[in-house]
């Protein structure tokens, strides 16, 4: 299988970081787009939206969008399920992946305005309109904390790539001070050896 993808971006962090928790990356190439430009010729190929992550299958059918290519991943392992089946976990685990990924978009969205115009086009209410979904969406998690604290699933992975993401945006956003048992969670997350793997240092 061959992943599109891009260092920094949360969606395909999520992919990465489920492949390496169920021990199947040496199953995937991951293919790091080097550019935007780069972006723009090739994704469209694959994704007609031109986001990545996107996977290409090895009878070459594709999949994107990284709750389908999460799931899917899920059935290639025999260990416990990221996408439970029991309702009762079912439910509140995508909705966990829903939000973090909510929260994750707000990251993108508001990075975009504040990074990728020029300067006189910068509009911060609209930063701050973005922002505040972030801040809503990790007050909400902090007070569901222990939803995080059991087995690995898809919520708490998309949660740890989310933050992530804020985290090398908006470095100075404060959340761990309003959010304190999210930050000792998420610093214990960061720890594990699929998030230092895909740990980056550049802008995407
Ligand atoms: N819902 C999608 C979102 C994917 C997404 O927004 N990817 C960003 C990078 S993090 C992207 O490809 N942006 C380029 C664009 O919007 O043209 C998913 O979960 O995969």
């Amino acid at each position: 299988m061959k992943l599109y993808a891009r260092p920094a971006s949360p969606f395909a962090r999520k992919v990465r970081v489920m492949a390496r928790e169920i021990e199947i990356v040496d199953q995937i190439e991951e293919y790091m787009l080097a550019s935007p430009e780069e972006m723009q010729s090739e994704v469209p190929k694959y994704n007609p939206l031109g986001k990545i992550p996107a996977l290409i299958l090895d009878n070459d059918d594709v999949l994107y969008d990284s709750k389908v290519i999460c799931e899917y991943l899920d059935t290639l392992h025999d260990g416990d399920k990221y996408f439970p089946s029991d309702p009762a976990k079912r439910w509140p685990t995508l909705l966990l992946q829903g939000l973090a990924d909510g929260i994750g978009e707000a990251v993108i969205a508001a990075a975009m305005n504040k990074y990728m115009r020029p300067d006189e086009f910068v509009y911060e209410p609209a930063i701050d309109f973005q922002l505040e979904k972030v801040e809503r969406g990790l007050t909400d998690i902090e007070s569901r904390i222990e939803e995080l604290q059991g087995p690995l699933n898809i919520g708490s992975l998309s949660t740890a790539c989310a933050i992530d993401y804020l985290n090398f945006r908006f470095p100075d956003q404060g959340w761990r001070d309003r959010n304190p048992n999210l930050a000792a969670w998420f610093e214990d997350f960061s720890q594990r050896p699929s998030m230092k793997a895909t740990n980056f240092d550049m802008p995407s």
